[in-house]
């Protein structure tokens, strides 16, 4: 069994992974309208990943016995004037979940779930890597600034993006 603060307290990542689902699929949507096809093709690599937490953690809440609630998903909020403001969007976010993360494993230590723990350390992990993934490509596109050659030349590059995140 889980403790009900703490299901509830999953509830609410999940419903936060399916947001970032949602956004990174705007995202990737409004770059491909843009003819950024290697920027959309990996932020929908993104959204992919994103539906794949959110099924982990509702794995694991039918794991545990209990059963999710599922919450209407907020419409994505996120600046998509530039690729480079797209993808600051979603370092600023990335980083929001990781502080989301981080305070359910406070809870979940704190409700002396040691499976949570378990799971919530996988997603610690993931976090660090996603922050430096996106972090990278904020960098490159602020060093390319507006030099159209350079912005296809990193729109090439990732194109090339593997499921798992590697280029
Ligand atoms: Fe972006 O890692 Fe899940 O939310």
């Amino acid at each position: 069994m889980i403790s009900e603060v703490l299901r509830s307290a999953i509830d609410q990542q999940i419903n936060r992974e399916l947001y970032s689902s949602y956004l990174y699929m705007a995202a990737a949507s409004h770059l491909a309208s843009e003819n950024f096809p290697g920027m959309a093709s990996w932020m929908q690599t993104q959204a992919d990943e994103e539906m794949v937490h959110a099924r982990k953690f509702i794995k694991f809440v039918e794991d545990r016995d209990a059963t999710v609630s599922f919450d209407a998903i907020d419409k994505p909020h996120a600046d998509f004037t530039t690729p480079l403001s797209a993808f600051e969007s979603a370092l600023e976010h990335e980083r929001l979940i990781t502080r989301h993360i981080n305070d359910l494993y406070t809870l979940a230590l704190e409700q002396s779930d040691y499976a949570c723990q378990g799971l919530l350390q996988w997603f610690i992990n993931e976090q660090v890597e996603e922050e430096a993934m996106v972090t990278e490509v904020v960098e490159k596109l602020r060093r390319a600034g507006d030099n159209g050659a350079a912005l296809l030349m990193l729109d090439r590059q990732l194109s090339a993006r593997d499921a798992d995140g590697s280029e």
